[in-house]
C-alpha cells in the first residue's frame, strides 16, 4: 500500500532506503512505468507540497480548512467529551488545532511512520496545549497498530484530513477504512476530508498551476532518486503532465520523457521512448454517494457531511456501528 504523508521526514534509515530502491526498480521495470507517490515527500518535496497548498489554483487545503473553521461547532458534536482523537498520518497541526478550539479531548494520538516527525509534532502541541495528553505512535497507519494503553477506555475518534484518501487506489482506500475501524473499535467515530468531483477545468488547473510548483513537485521524485540512489535522471528531459481521467474519477500525474533516453539507477538500466510516461500519482475525486458507498463497504455508517458553499470539498463524520 502506498502510504502517503505530506510533511518532511527526517529519520532516513537503511531499511527505508532499500525499500525505496526496490520500489523504484520495480516500478520502472513495469509497463507502464510508475513510481509510488509516497516518495514525493522528502524534505524538498514536502516543502514544495507546502507551497502547493498555498497556490491560488490548489483549492483543497484552504477549502477543507474553511469547512473545519466554519463548521467547527457542528463537527465537534460528533467528538464526545474526553475522546481520544487518533490522527492517521501526522501532517501540519493546523487542522487538529482548529478542532481543539471546539472540543475537549481526553487525548490526542498522532500516528506516523516517522518517529522523529511524530515526536516533534507531539512536542509542538504539548507546548501550546499544556493540559492536552498527547500520545504519539510511530507506525504505518495503513496496517494494524496498537493504541496506547491510557486511551484504551476512552471513546475513539479517527481523524484523516487532507483528502489523503484520494491518493489511495479504491481497494486501498477500502482496506484503510476497514483497518481504521478495527483499530478504533465498535462505536468509534471518524472525521475524514474528501475531495469532490467538480468542473474538470478547476481540477486541471489545481494540478497544472501557472507558477509550475506542481511540476517541480512531480519532477522532484527523479531528483530524489538521483540524490538518494545515485540515479542519473536528467530532470530537464522529462515534463510534468497532469490530466483528469473522467472514467476513473481521478487526476493522474505523469512524468513524460521528452526524448528516447536511458537512465541508470543502482546498476539497472531503464530505457524510455520519446513520449513515454512514468505514472507518479493518482488523486481520486469522489461524489458524496460514491464516498458513502465506500465507507459503508468498509463497515462505517455515514453520519453527517459538511461541504463548502461551492461543493468543492467535503468533511464526513462516520460511525462504526452494526
Ligand atoms: C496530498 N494529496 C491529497 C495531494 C493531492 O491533491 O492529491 C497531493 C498533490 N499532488 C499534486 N498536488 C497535490
Amino acid at each position: 500500500m502506498n502510504v502517503y504523508a505530506p510533511m518532511a521526514k527526517t529519520n532516513a534509515v537503511d531499511d527505508e532506503t532499500s525499500t525505496f530502491a526496490q520500489d523504484v526498480i520495480d516500478g520502472l521495470s513495469q509497463h507502464p512505468k510508475h513510481l509510488p507517490p509516497k516518495y514525493f515527500y522528502d524534505a524538498a518535496g514536502s516543502e514544495l507540497f507546502e507551497q502547493i497548498t498555498r497556490l491560488p489554483e490548489y483549492y483543497p487545503t484552504r477549502t477543507e480548512l474553511s469547512i473545519l473553521r466554519d463548521r467547527g461547532e457542528a463537527i465537534a458534536t460528533v467528538i464526545p467529551e474526553g475522546a481520544a482523537l487518533v490522527e492517521f498520518g501526522a501532517g501540519a497541526t493546523t487542522k487538529i488545532r482548529l478542532l481543539l478550539q471546539n472540543c475537549t479531548l481526553g487525548a490526542y494520538v498522532p500516528v506516523d511512520i516517522s518517529r522523529d516527525f511524530v515526536m516533534a509534532q507531539a512536542e509542538a502541541l504539548r507546548r501550546d496545549f499544556p493540559t492536552l495528553a498527547v500520545y504519539p505512535v510511530a507506525a504505518d497507519f495503513t496496517a494494524p497498530f496498537a493504541l496506547p494503553d491510557p486511551v484504551r477506555a476512552m471513546p475513539k475518534v479517527g481523524f484523516f484530513p487532507g483528502s489523503t484518501l484520494g491518493n489511495f487506489e479504491p481497494h486501498e482506500a477500502c482496506a484503510f477504512l476497514k483497518s481504521a475501524r478495527d483499530i478504533l473499535g465498535e462505536g468509534a467515530q471518524m472525521v475524514i476530508g474528501v475531495d469532490l468531483e467538480k468542473d474538470e477545468r478547476v481540477l486541471y488547473d489545481a494540478y497544472n498551476d501557472a507558477a509550475g510548483v506542481t511540476a517541480r513537485f512531480n519532477l522532484n521524485v527523479l531528483a530524489r532518486i538521483n540524490r538518494e540512489l545515485g540515479g542519473n535522471f536528467d530532470t530537464g528531459a522529462f515534463i510534468h503532465r497532469a490530466i483528469y481521467n473522467r472514467d476513473r474519477h481521478r487526476i493522474e500525474m505523469h512524468l513524460i520523457s521528452r526524448k528516447a533516453q536511458t537512465v541508470h539507477v543502482l546498476g539497472n538500466t531503464f530505457s524510455f521512448r520519446a513520449g513515454e510516461s512514468i505514472h507518479t500519482e493518482n488523486s481520486y475525486k469522489y461524489s458524496l454517494e460514491r464516498f458513502n458507498a465506500l465507507a459503508r463497504g468498509a463497515g462505517w455508517t455515514p453520519r453527517e457531511t459538511w461541504t463548502d458553499g461551492a461543493g468543492m470539498f467535503s468533511v464526513h463524520a462516520l460511525v462504526a456501528e452494526g
